[in-house]
């Protein structure tokens, strides 16, 4: 009896890594089932990657290169791509600023011929670097660019992460009826095609939702010092501080506005979800509302598993937005190439343009017919220094 009892035990322990594996497999990324195969593709597949590896935007950009290394390592083990070939990256570094983005996009494209580009990180970016990839018809899809227009540059223009006007509108829809608002300001950087959207798409969405705006003000990119504008804004006493701003900038006005006096809610854009706002402006941060395409806390099994081999990968760093949107980025554009089994930059862009229902991290995606992601945002609020859902984070309190 002992002793088979001891036999079975063995068996199952002979089994679980089989077990395992299966369920691993359930996790895994890509339309495995939806797409044969390729039996066409050259050994090396070649892309590039155009994100800030330095300067204020770097918050950014290091975490979508770590998440793009992550996915192409999955991409490659798995020979995702068939059996024998390599996807291989190209980075260029695009430090936050329009001409070096511009050189790194016509390097990518004229010189080293890649097949297809992921970024550049910044719409501002996008918005002179996009033209280059267009005009020599390779397809470019940002991860991380949310203004308004970006994929009106051209047919050959994707991104995958959701604009301001799809995820703006739901959180202050969400922040009026949480912190019953009637009345805010509005703090903008007016020289950033992303910081410029945002503040239009706030400006609406307060309208939309019987919000009035007491008073409005503007910074530049580079700005350090916010206190004529926070004391003018802080001085109509707003319920609501809204600012459009990149990292760096939103940074200091959150502190500032701390100093200042000003206890109440903050509400901000695309550019706070860099968890290095909320690190830098130590608790001055709590209680920052932000609306998101991924939260940690995300229950999808794609989501979990992206985290988990993320923080394998990075000494137990935690991913952030930026992360998940260019991870996912990567796995649709090797799903470009594996469902076009071409490596041909004309057949990749019609390729990509028919991923509907493609499961990630970020929920069940798909391309609109402009190339624009579709996809459910999420409402974040910071409590103690990270992002929580916002309705999720009251409920438990
Ligand atoms: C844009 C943004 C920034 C916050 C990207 C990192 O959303 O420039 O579009």
């Amino acid at each position: 009896m002992v002793r088979r009892v001891f036999a079975l035990i063995l068996v199952l322990a002979l089994l679980a890594p089989t077990v395992m594996a299966q369920d691993e497999e359930v996790l895994q990324m890509g339309f495995w089932e939806e797409c044969e195969d390729p039996a066409g593709l050259p050994e090396t597949v070649t892309i590039g990657a155009i994100f800030a590896q330095s300067g204020a935007a770097s918050v950014y950009g290091i975490s979508q290169s770590q998440a793009v290394d992550l996915a192409v390592a999955e991409i490659n083990e798995l020979a995702y791509l068939g059996e024998g070939v390599t996807l291989q990256v190209i980075y260029a570094d695009s430090a936050g600023d329009k001409e070096q983005a511009i050189a790194a996009m016509t390097k990518l494209v004229e010189e080293d011929g890649v097949v297809a580009v992921l970024g550049p990180t910044l719409s501002s970016e996008a918005f002179s670097a996009d033209p280059i990839a267009q005009e020599n018809g390779v397809p470019v899809m940002g991860v991380s660019n949310t203004a308004a227009g970006i994929t009106d540059m051209g047919d050959f223009v994707f991104r995958d992460s959701l604009p301001e006007s799809a995820v703006i509108p739901g959180t202050i829809a969400q922040a009026t009826e949480a912190l019953s608002l009637t009345q805010v300001a509005v703090l903008y950087g007016n020289d950033d095609d992303f910081t410029i959207s945002g503040y239009d798409v706030f400006v609406e969405a307060l309208e939309a939702n019987y919000v009035e705006i007491l008073a409005e003000a503007t910074f530049a990119k580079g700005d350090v010092d916010f206190s004529a504008q926070l004391t003018t804004l802080l001085g109509t006493n707003p319920e609501a501080l809204v600012i459009s701003a990149l990292a760096a900038e939103a940074t200091q006005i959150i502190v500032q506005a701390r100093q200042a006096g000003y206890t109440g809610p903050i509400i901000g854009g695309n550019g706070l979800n860099s968890p290095a706002v909320l690190t830098n402006s130590g608790e001055a941060s709590e209680g920052v509302i932000v609306g998101a395409a991924w939260n940690i806390a995300s229950p999808e099994a794609l989501s979990t598993a992206f985290i988990e081999a993320y923080s394998a990968a990075y000494e137990d760093a935690k991913p952030d937005q930026f992360a998940a949107q260019a991870y996912t980025g990567a796995w649709l554009m090797a799903t470009a190439i594996r469902c076009g089994d071409s490596a041909e930059s004309l057949a990749i862009r019609d390729s990509l343009a028919e991923i509907v229902d493609f499961p990630s991290p970020l929920g069940m995606f798909s391309f609109d017919e402009d190339r624009n992601p579709v996809h459910t945002p999420v409402v974040q609020i910071a409590t103690g220094g990270a992002f929580a859902v916002l309705g999720a984070e009251m409920t438990e309190e």
